[in-house]
């Protein structure tokens, strides 16, 4: 069966992090609904390896992993699923790798995208950037606008990605997104733990006023 995702408070490591052992306890304490496990730079068995590391904690705290650009990687950990960019694998092809369960996400940066994923199949978005950040400097920058935008266009949930901190993240929720997705608002927080529970009551409080 497919797993149920929240998508409300979704971590996404960037390499920078995987410099020591310490991104372990940073994730470990997190406490986030939805886990990305991204690193651009790792070799495929390093890659791999740090992988069934991240696997095994999500396992322990019950948080779906997905796997940034790599099918491969995604079906040898068993992660829940993938998450492609434009230039990444054609999700129709993700999908026949990794079968009818996983949950593939795919990055749109504008409205035309949504719908092309969503006819492929996707079960999400990440869409973005919605604000300039140093973690991805070669992307555009949509805007909460652009977020707006892609949510009147399509059924599929989203997520914001791109600069998204506490200060804006409400902002995010306002635009129509089911979550953001989050690097250094997170990872380089000076406590972790104290920065997800304030998201965590954010986005409860903005549920609440959807109903
Ligand atoms: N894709 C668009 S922006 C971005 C990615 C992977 C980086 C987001 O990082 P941060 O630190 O949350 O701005
Ligand atoms: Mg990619």
């Amino acid at each position: 069966m497919k797993p149920v995702i929240d998508y409300s408070i979704y971590l996404v490591t960037d390499t920078v992090y995987f410099k020591d052992d310490s991104i372990y306890n940073k994730l470990e304490a997190a406490g986030v609904t939805l886990l990305q496990y991204r690193d651009k730079s790792a070799e495929t068995r390093i890659l791999y390896e740090r992988a069934l590391k991240v696997k095994a904690l999500c396992d322990k705290y019950r948080v779906p992993l997905i796997i940034n650009d790599r099918a491969d990687i995604a079906f040898a950990v068993q992660a829940a699923g993938v998450h492609l960019g434009q230039g990444d694998l054609p999700p129709l092809i993700a999908r026949r790798m990794l079968g009818s369960d996983a949950v593939i996400g795919v990055s749109a940066h504008n409205a035309d995208e949504a719908l092309k994923a969503e006819a492929d199949t996707a079960d999400y978005l990440g869409c973005g950037a919605v604000y300039a950040t140093a973690t991805k400097k070669d992307t555009s920058v949509i805007g909460t606008e652009g977020l707006t935008k892609i949510s009147a266009a399509t059924k599929l949930p989203f997520v914001g990605i791109g600069g998204i901190t506490l200060e804006n993240y409400k902002a995010v929720l306002q635009a129509g997104a089911d979550g953001a997705a989050i690097v250094s608002a997170i990872l380089g927080a000076d406590d972790i733990c104290q920065t997800v529970r304030q998201l965590k009551n954010m986005a409860l409080e903005a549920k609440s006023v959807k109903i």
